[in-house]
């Protein structure tokens, strides 16, 4: 077993809207992407999420939601990504450009999955039915998923 980071993933509802981000550098740079990164030591993850939101689209939340787990894994990385998603419909602000990410509201029926972590296709319409979810998926680059297990769970 290899260790592994933690990281907070945000999406923003506003029904029938989703708010999306294009992430300008870094590592998933040119996708579309909820918000986030990297836990840091003394914060909780929940505490991650908040700020990585507000860093990233200048959006404060009332509550966030805890609805799923995934770990990802690079076949060349001894190091894997346990990402904590999170979503909210709950928040003040209105979304703002910053130098990581420049946000957008698509309709919910139109998410652009050919320009996201090829993942998203398998586990966001879980989120968007209200569902909970753990998953795993093993990449062989950015674009090819070579295994990958997902099931929804009642609590995380
Ligand atoms: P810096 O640049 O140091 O602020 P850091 O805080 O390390 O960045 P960042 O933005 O690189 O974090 O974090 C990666 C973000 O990408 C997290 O929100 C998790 C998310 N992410 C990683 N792999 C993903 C994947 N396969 N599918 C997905 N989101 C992913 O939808």
């Amino acid at each position: 077993m290899g260790t592994s980071s933690l990281y907070t993933l945000v999406m923003v509802l506003q029904p029938p809207r989703i708010l999306l981000g294009m992430k300008k550098r870094g590592f998933g740079a040119g996708r579309w992407n909820g918000f986030g990164g990297k836990v840091q030591e003394g914060e909780t993850i929940e505490a991650g999420a908040r700020r990585e939101l507000q860093e990233e689209s200048g959006l404060t939340v009332d509550s966030l939601h805890r609805v799923g787990r995934i770990t990802f894994e690079f076949v060349a990385m001894p190091e894997q990504m346990e990402v904590h998603v999170f979503s909210t419909d709950s928040f003040q602000g209105t979304p703002v450009e910053t130098e990581e990410m420049r946000p957008q509201w698509f309709q919910q029926d139109q998410i652009p999955f050919e320009d996201m972590w090829p993942d998203d296709k398998y586990w966001l319409p879980l989120l968007l039915q209200g569902r909970k979810f753990q998953g795993h998926f093993k990449f062989q680059d950015q674009h090819t998923i070579v295994e990958h297990t997902l099931h929804e769970v009642d609590t995380l």
